[in-house]
C-alpha cells in the first residue's frame, strides 16, 4: 500500500547520519510517498533562516505530521527537532517506529521509557532497511 511516510532525523541536532537517511528515503519511496525528502538533502544549508524561515519550516512540519499515516525517526543522532515531532505524533495518534544504534548512543528515557514508541536498535544499514520493510509490510 502507497503509505504517506513522516521521514525524521537530525538536521541542527548534527548532520554525520544525513547519507543513511538519504538511502532510507530513498528506499521507502520504492513503494510508498516520503513527504519529508529534505531531511536526507546534503545539500540544504544547515543556517538559521530567521525567525520568519524557521517558522515557515514549523508550520509546513506540523501540517506533514497532520497528513502522514506513520512515522519513521533514526534518532542515533540527537535532535530536539526530531524529540518535538515525536511527542507531537503521539498526540496526534500516529503509529511512531524509532530506529536506533544501540552501540553509538544511550536512548533519550523519554522516548526508551515510552510504550507508545515502537522501538527497534539495529547494527547494519541492511539490518534497518529490512527492518523498514517490515514496517511498510513489504
Ligand atoms: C536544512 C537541511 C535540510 O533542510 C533544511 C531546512 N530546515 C528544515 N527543513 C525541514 N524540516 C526541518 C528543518 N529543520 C528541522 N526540520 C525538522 O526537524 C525535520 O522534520 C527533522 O526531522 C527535525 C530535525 O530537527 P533539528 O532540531 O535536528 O534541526
Amino acid at each position: 500500500m502507497n503509505k504517506k511516510v513522516y521521514f525524521a532525523g537530525s538536521i541542527r541536532g548534527g548532520r554525520e547520519d544525513a547519507l543513511l537517511y538519504r538511502d532510507m528515503i530513498r528506499h521507502i519511496s520504492r513503494t510508498d510517498t516520503v513527504l519529508t525528502e529534505q531531511v536526507g538533502d546534503l545539500s540544504r544549508s544547515l543556517k538559521e533562516q530567521g525567525r520568519e524561515g524557521d517558522e515557515l519550516i514549523y508550520l509546513q512540519d506540523t501540517e506533514l505530521l497532520r497528513q502522514c499515516d506513520l512515522v519513521i525517526a533514526e534518532c542515533t543522532r540527537p535532535s530536539l527537532g526530531v524529540g518535538y515531532e515525536l511527542a507531537y505524533a503521539e498526540k496526534l495518534g500516529k503509529p511512531v517506529y524509532i530506529f536506533y544504534r544501540h552501540r553509538e548512543c544511550e536512548l533519550s528515557a523519554m522516548l526508551a521509557g515510552n510504550r507508545y514508541f515502537r522501538i527497534e536498535s539495529y547494527d547494519t544499514k541492511e539490518e534497518l532497511l529490512k527492518k523498514t520493510d517490515l514496517i511498510l509490510e513489504r
